[in-house]
C-alpha cells in the first residue's frame, strides 16, 4: 500500500512561512468596475458552454468588496503570509502603459496590501494568475507572440515601483505549464486556442520564459537593491513514478514524462537553461510548420538559466508512468508514456486529484537533484469536495490531505535536506474554479455563493491548519498531533 507513510510528528524550522492563496479572477468579481479592463477570462466564462453550468467570475467572493473581512478571518486563523495576484487589467485595462493606467484599480491593490501589513500579514503576490487583458489578446493573440514581452515587463515595472516598498515576495507567473498547455493547445482554458499539433502551446512557453526572465532582470537590476524583495515562479509539478521500477521501459518514459511537465519550464530556469530534450525533439519535428521558433539563442538562455531567487511549487497530485509505444513518423513523443493511478489512492472531487503524499516527498527531492537545490517554496498545494447541499464543513477528507502533506514536506526537510521555506494552502476560500466553476470547493473556508453577500465560513481544516501554524508543525502533545493520529 503506497497511499501513505508513516506520519512522523515534529516542528518545522524557525521561520517557517506558512501561507494560504487565492487569485484575481477566482475571487474578486467586480469584472467590470472602477474602470477595469476585460480580461480573457471575462471573455471566455461569458462565452456559453465554455464553464459548467455557465458560471462565471463576474461576482465570485466578491472580495474587491469583501477584502477587509477576508483579512480578519485570516488574522483569527494566525495566518502571517497571504498569496494573491494583481488582476493586470485592473491596472491597466488594455494591458499597455500608454492606454492609461487606472487609478481606481491601484487603489485597490494598495488597500490591499495596506490592510494586510495593518494586520500583520505579509503579502505574496503573483503578477500574473490567468487573466491576461483581451486587448492583448485581440491586438496580438496572447502569449504565441513575443510582442507581449514588452507590455509584460512594463506591467511588471509598474507593479515592482508602486507596490514594491511593501511587496517583498513576487511571483512572475503562475504555472506556465498550465496555461500554455489549456489555454493554446486543448483550449479548455482561455484565451481557449485548440490546437493538437503543439505549435501555438510551445510558443506560449518559449514568450512566458522569455517574459518570466525579462521581469526577473527587471527587478534585479532596477529594484533589489532598494527594495530588497525576491522574485520566483509557481510551476505546477507533477510526481512521476514509474508502473514498474525493475523495467527500464517504464524507468525511462517515466523520466520523459518528468521532462515534458515538469522540464518545460523549470530546466531552462533552475536547471542547464535549455529545454530539455523531449522538447527540443518536438521542436524539430514542428520544424517545417513554425514561422518562429522556439529555440533559445546562447543570449536567452543566459538571461533565462538562474532568474528566479526561489522555486514555487504548486503540487496536487501523483501519477503511475508506463512505456507507451509511438509510431516515431507519425506520433510525437507526448505520446510515448501513459498515467494511470492507483485503486487505493484517496479521490477529491476533481477528476485529477488523487491523494499521493509521498509524492510529494519524491518531488522535493527530485527538485533538489535536479534543478540546483534552489529555495523551495510551496506556492499551492490542496483538496476539493464537491458543491452538495448540506455544506462539506466538517472536511475531514482536507484535513486528511493536509496533514499527510505537510508530514512529507517535514521529512523532505529533515531527512533529504530539502530547503523547503514555505508551505502554502489552496485555497483560503472556496472560489472560482476555472472550467469547473463554483462546482469543485478547494478553500478552508466555506463561501454561499446563492447568498448575494457571499458569506465566508471557517470549516474544520481552517481550525485544523491554525493549530498547525501556531504550533509550527505538529510538536508531541498538541492538540493537532493528537487529532492527526486519531485519524491515522
Ligand atoms: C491550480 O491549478 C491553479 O493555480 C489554481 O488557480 C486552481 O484553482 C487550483 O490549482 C486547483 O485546481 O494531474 O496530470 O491530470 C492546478 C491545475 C489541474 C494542474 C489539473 C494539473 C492536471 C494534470 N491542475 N492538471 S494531471
Amino acid at each position: 500500500d503506497r497511499t501513505r507513510d508513516d506520519f512522523r510528528p515534529g516542528t518545522f524550522p524557525d521561520g517557517f512561512i506558512w501561507s494560504t492563496a487565492t487569485a484575481s479572477y477566482q475571487i474578486e468579481g467586480a469584472w467590470n468596475v472602477d474602470g477595469k479592463g476585460e480580461s480573457i477570462w471575462d471573455r471566455f466564462s461569458h462565452t456559453p458552454g465554455k464553464v459548467d453550468r455557465g458560471d462565471t467570475g463576474d461576482v465570485a467572493c466578491d472580495s474587491h468588496n469583501k477584502y477587509r473581512e477576508d483579512v480578519q478571518l485570516m488574522k483569527a486563523m494566525g495566518l502571517k503570509y497571504y498569496r494573491f495576484s494583481l488582476s493586470w487589467p485592473r491596472i491597466f485595462p488594455d494591458g499597455t502603459v500608454a492606454g492609461g493606467v487606472n487609478q481606481a484599480g491601484v487603489d485597490y491593490y494598495n488597500n490591499v496590501i495596506d490592510e494586510l501589513l495593518a494586520n500583520g500579514i505579509t503579502p505574496m503576490v503573483t503578477l500574473y494568475h490567468w487573466d491576461l487583458p483581451q486587448a492583448l489578446q485581440d491586438r496580438y493573440g496572447g502569449w504565441v507572440n513575443e510582442e507581449i514581452v514588452e507590455h509584460y515587463d512594463n506591467y511588471a515595472t509598474f507593479a515592482f515601483q508602486t507596490f514594491g516598498d511593501r511587496v517583498k515576495y513576487w511571483l512572475t507567473f503562475n504555472e506556465p505549464m498550465v496555461l500554455c498547455s489549456l489555454g493554446y493547445t486543448s483550449g479548455e482554458h482561455a484565451p481557449g486556442i485548440h490546437d493538437p499539433t503543439s505549435v501555438s502551446g510551445l510558443s506560449c512557453g518559449h514568450t512566458l520564459l522569455k517574459a518570466h526572465a525579462r521581469a526577473w532582470h527587471t527587478y534585479n537590476t532596477t529594484f533589489r537593491q532598494l527594495q530588497g524583495g525576491k522574485v520566483g515562479i509557481a510551476l505546477s509539478l507533477l510526481w512521476a513514478e514509474p508502473r514498474d521500477p525493475d523495467l527500464p521501459a517504464d524507468v525511462s518514459a517515466t523520466d520523459r514524462a518528468m521532462q515534458m511537465i515538469n522540464g518545460w519550464f523549470a530546466q531552462p530556469i533552475f536547471g542547464d537553461g535549455d529545454y530539455p530534450n523531449v522538447i527540443k525533439e518536438t521542436v524539430q519535428k514542428l520544424k517545417s510548420q513554425l514561422t518562429e521558433v522556439p529555440e533559445f539563442t546562447d543570449e536567452d538562455k543566459s538571461l533565462i538559466h538562474g532568474s528566479a531567487d526561489f522555486l514555487g511549487v504548486n503540487h496536487y497530485s501523483s501519477r503511475i508512468t508506463s512505456d507507451k509505444p509511438i509510431d516515431i513518423q507519425t506520433q510525437s513523443v507526448f505520446e510515448s508514456f501513459q498515467m494511470t493511478t492507483a485503486p487505493e489512492w484517496p479521490r477529491g472531487q476533481s477528476d485529477w486529484l488523487f491523494a499521493v503524499p509521498w509524492g510529494l516527498r519524491r518531488l522535493l527531492k527530485y527538485i533538489k537533484e535536479h534543478y540546483g537545490d534552489p529555495d523551495v517554496y510551496i506556492t499551492e498545494n490542496g483538496w476539493s469536495d464537491g458543491d452538495v447541499q448540506p455544506p462539506v464543513m466538517e472536511d475531514t477528507g482536507r484535513i486528511c490531505y493536509y496533514m499527510t502533506y505537510i508530514d512529507e514536506v517535514l521529512k523532505a526537510i529533515e531527512e533529504d535536506q530539502v530547503k523547503v521555506r514555505a508551505y502554502t494552502a489552496w485555497s483560503f476560500m472556496d472560489n472560482f474554479e476555472w472550467t469547473r466553476g463554483y462546482t469543485e470547493r478547494f478553500g478552508l473556508h466555506y463561501v454561499n455563493f446563492t447568498d448575494s453577500n457571499r458569506p465566508r465560513t471557517p470549516k474544520q481544516s481552517a481550525s485544523f491548519y491554525k493549530d498547525v501554524i501556531a504550533n509550527n508543525g505538529f510538536p508531541k502533545g498538541a492538540e493537532v498531533t493528537r487529532i492527526v493520529q486519531d485519524m491515522w
